[in-house]
């Protein structure tokens, strides 16, 4: 009896797989972590509160009248900055649509306990504040540098390791232009929850990259081996697979659900007539070259608009006469890079990057 106990609580220890029903730890997780409801698809920028969310601890409680970020390491000037003086710094306004790594992991067989996300962990802000290049010139970065350390106030346990939420970028992407370093969010101080008073914003990263409620920047002549770079974030086959680091945004297409949902099941009920589908589509690795709409299985090419700034979704369209029975509707991003998504997920270890093509059950009355 004991030891089926404890088979129970090692099924439900993060990072194995399983092939049961939702687990109370990630029912916990979901409810802290939400994703944006797929109707917000309709807007160009996410409204506040339906941006998704993650954060991996507590929120931590910062003042910002007394916090400081300093900058330092392997860089010719340490620099220490209150808000204050980062709102009197030059500053840049991006949009950028942030999408999770986890994102599309509940629907991988079996299941990788963490953060259930299905397919809505995304969404699309105008970020404003200091370009990290800015800062990271004012500070002089050493010749022989490597890597930029981001590490966040944030602090728990997560693998067995006590840490303070961290994360590197090459010095290259450190210093490119459009690399933010936030505190207004869609035009309003930056919300407790996405990283209140400074965060990170890597256009193009999946989100992890992306760290909130910065307290240090360091520059390092070694490639950083914290827990979030060398542990979490990987694609694995297996725990003792080395893996690959999870970086750049893959490609992916989501539509906005036609009609009207089923409370319970949130299968779509919608009139016979036309309707128009629509949608956004977005990718870490060139700009969206087309998206492809499937009505039960047939693909048709859809309209595609300019996204406001590269690293931000575009919006897709196809109109289409539905006619009454069961349909199953999908859409299908390809990007510049000549990549596509796969029509059944791709399984990993940490469930990553499982950008398999949405699908949408719709009965037209
Ligand atoms: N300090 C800190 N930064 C963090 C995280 C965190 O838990 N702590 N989560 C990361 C992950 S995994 C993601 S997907 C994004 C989510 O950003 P959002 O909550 O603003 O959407 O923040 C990243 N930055
Ligand atoms: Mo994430």
């Amino acid at each position: 009896m004991a030891r089926r106990r404890q088979a129970q609580r090692l099924a439900a220890h993060p990072g194995e797989p399983s092939h049961g029903p939702l687990t109370a730890e990630e029912l916990q997780l979901a409810v802290r972590n939400h994703s944006m409801p797929l109707e917000a698809l309709r807007n160009d920028v996410t409204p506040p509160g339906l941006h998704y969310l993650l954060d991996h601890f507590d929120i931590p409680a910062i003042d910002g009248s007394s916090w400081h970020l300093r900058i330092g390491g392997a860089v010719q000037r340490s620099l220490e900055l209150n808000l204050r003086a980062l709102r009197r710094a030059p500053s840049i306004s991006v949009p950028v649509t942030l999408e999770c790594a986890g994102n599309g992991r509940s629907l991988l067989k079996p299941r990788p306990l963490s953060q259930p996300w299905r397919l809505e962990a995304v969404g699309t802000a105008v970020w404003t504040g200091v370009p990290l290049a800015y800062l990271l010139s004012q500070a002089g970065v050493d010749e022989d540098a490597a890597e930029v350390v981001f590490t966040g106030a944030d602090a728990g346990i997560q693998g067995g390791v006590r840490q303070q939420y961290a994360r590197s970028l090459p010095v290259s992407e450190a210093l490119r232009p459009d690399v933010v370093l936030a505190y207004r969010m869609n035009g309003a101080e930056l919300p407790p929850q996405h990283g209140y008073p400074l965060r990170l914003v890597v256009p193009g990263w999946y989100g992890m990259a992306s760290v909130k409620w910065l307290s240090s920047i360091r520059v390092q002549v070694k490639p950083f081996d914290g827990f979030q770079q060398s542990v979490a974030y990987r694609y694995q086959q297996d725990a003792d697979d080395a893996g690959t680091p999870v970086t750049w945004i893959k490609v992916r297409a989501l539509m906005v659900p036609p009609g009207i949902p089923d409370f319970f099941t949130r299968e779509r009920i919608l009139a016979a007539g036309p309707v128009m589908l629509t949608g956004r589509a977005w990718s870490g690795n060139g700009p969206i070259q087309r998206v492809d709409v499937g009505i039960d299985g047939t693909w048709l090419p859809a309209q595609l608009e300019r996204p406001a700034a590269p690293f931000a979704w575009c919006a897709w369209s196809l109109p289409w006469v539905a006619d009454a029975g069961q349909h199953e509707l999908s859409c299908r991003a390809t990007d510049a890079s000549g990549a596509t998504q796969p029509l059944e997920p791709v399984w990993n270890y940490q469930g990553m990057g499982n950008n398999v093509v949405q699908r949408i059950k719709v009965t037209v009355q």
